[in-house]
């Protein structure tokens, strides 16, 4: 069996069940104008991690293995967003209001889409979202049990929020979850840190950390 260089220990790799999902990507989170900014985050934090994503979506595609592609983003007419999630808090813009690059975080808007470096290519699947896990309220479920995925590696945005939601919920339904540790951020980098330490603590007790090169790797 091939292994992952990875903390707390390494990470035994079974290639025909592994998927890489790359969890909200998109411009609303990094760019001047979407709902991270309408939050009051720097969101020039984001756009640093996009090179390093990308080469491992690109580790993934050339290997022959899945990458699954993640949105948070809410239907038009507001029918999947609590108002518990539309009224937190005194953001500029709130869900689903019209800002500089379309309504905010609603499926089809400008602004909801996966930044252009990292689109999806044909064949690969996108989960719409309206939670920060990727498992309420979707299919990837179904469409990771159809394929044989057993293995998860996850990149994106940001770390303790979606991310670890994401890996919280995978883990509690039985898949093996590794972050990649540069292809992940967060508006706060304390938050960054500690979500890598809890995730990895108690041997492992959400999942694995790794950097990239071991990563790529480790893939076939
Ligand atoms: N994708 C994701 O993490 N959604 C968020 O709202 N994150 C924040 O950190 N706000």
């Amino acid at each position: 069996m091939s292994m992952i260089k990875a903390e707390p220990f390494d990470f035994p790799l079974r290639p025909a069940e592994m998927a890489l999902v790359v969890i909200d990507m998109q411009r609303d989170f990094a760019e001047a104008g979407g709902f991270g900014a309408s939050l009051g985050n720097d969101v020039s934090r984001i756009t640093r991690i996009v090179p390093d994503v990308k080469r491992l979506i690109e580790g993934f595609r050339a290997a022959g293995l899945p990458v699954i592609h993640t949105m948070e983003c809410h239907r038009p007419d507001l029918s999947d967003l609590p108002p518990a999630k539309r009224d937190r808090g005194n953001p500029s813009l709130r869900i689903g209001d019209e800002g500089p690059m379309g309504r905010v975080l609603i499926a089809g808007e400008p602004g909801t889409a996966i930044l252009p470096e990292l689109a999806p290519i044909a064949g690969e699947e996108v989960i719409e979202k309206p939670g920060k896990g990727a498992f309420y309220a979707t299919a990837l479920g179904e469409i990771l049990k159809e394929k044989g995925i057993t293995q998860l590696v996850f990149a994106g945005v940001t770390t303790e929020v979606c991310v670890q939601t994401t890996m919280r919920e995978a883990n509690d339904r039985g898949y093996e979850c590794l972050l990649c540790e540069e292809a992940t951020e967060s508006y706060f980098p304390e938050f960054k840190a500690a979500a890598i330490a809890m995730i990895r603590a108690q041997g492992a007790i959400v999942g694995w950390t790794a950097h990239i090169d071991d990563i790529l790797k480790g893939l076939p």
